[in-house]
C-alpha cells in the first residue's frame, strides 16, 4: 500500500515536472472570428433599388464581405468598408428574401450574420 503510494505520487511529480518542462505553446494567431451584421435597411417591404448594408469588425482586420440572398452567394466579395451591395429588388421578382453577410478576417475566420428578411411585392 505505501509503495503503490510512494509510486503514484513519483508518477504525479514526473508529470507536474514535464508540465512545468514546457514552454507555453507558440502563439497560433488569430482564432477570433469577425462580428458581422446587416444594418440598413430594416427588415420588411422593399421595391426598387436598395443599398444592403453591412458592418464588420474585427481585431486583425477584416478581409472580404460576401453577400448571400437565401443562402447563394451574390456578386463580388468586397474588401473594403463600407460594405455595401446594391439590390435591384426587380432582379428575382416577387418573393420573400433572406439575405446575410459573410465576413472573413485576415486569419480567414469566418462569421455569418443573422439573416435580415425582405419582401419585394409583386
Ligand atoms: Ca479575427
Amino acid at each position: 500500500m505505501r509503495l503503490a503510494k510512494g509510486v503514484m505520487l513519483t508518477v504525479l511529480a514526473a508529470g507536474v515536472l514535464a508540465c512545468s518542462d514546457q514552454t507555453a505553446p507558440p502563439p497560433t494567431g488569430d482564432v477570433t472570428p469577425p462580428t458581422v451584421a446587416i444594418v440598413a435597411p430594416d427588415p420588411g417591404a422593399v421595391t426598387g433599388i436598395i443599398t444592403l448594408l453591412a458592418e464588420a469588425a474585427d481585431a486583425g482586420g477584416i478581409a472580404v464581405v460576401d453577400w448571400k440572398i437565401n443562402g447563394g452567394i451574390l456578386g463580388a466579395p468586397d474588401s473594403s468598408p463600407p460594405y455595401q451591395y446594391t439590390w435591384n429588388t426587380a432582379q428575382f421578382g416577387a418573393g420573400i428574401f433572406s439575405w446575410t453577410a459573410v465576413a472573413r478576417d485576415s486569419a480567414g475566420n469566418t462569421t455569418e450574420s443573422a439573416g435580415v428578411t425582405y419582401t419585394v411585392a409583386p
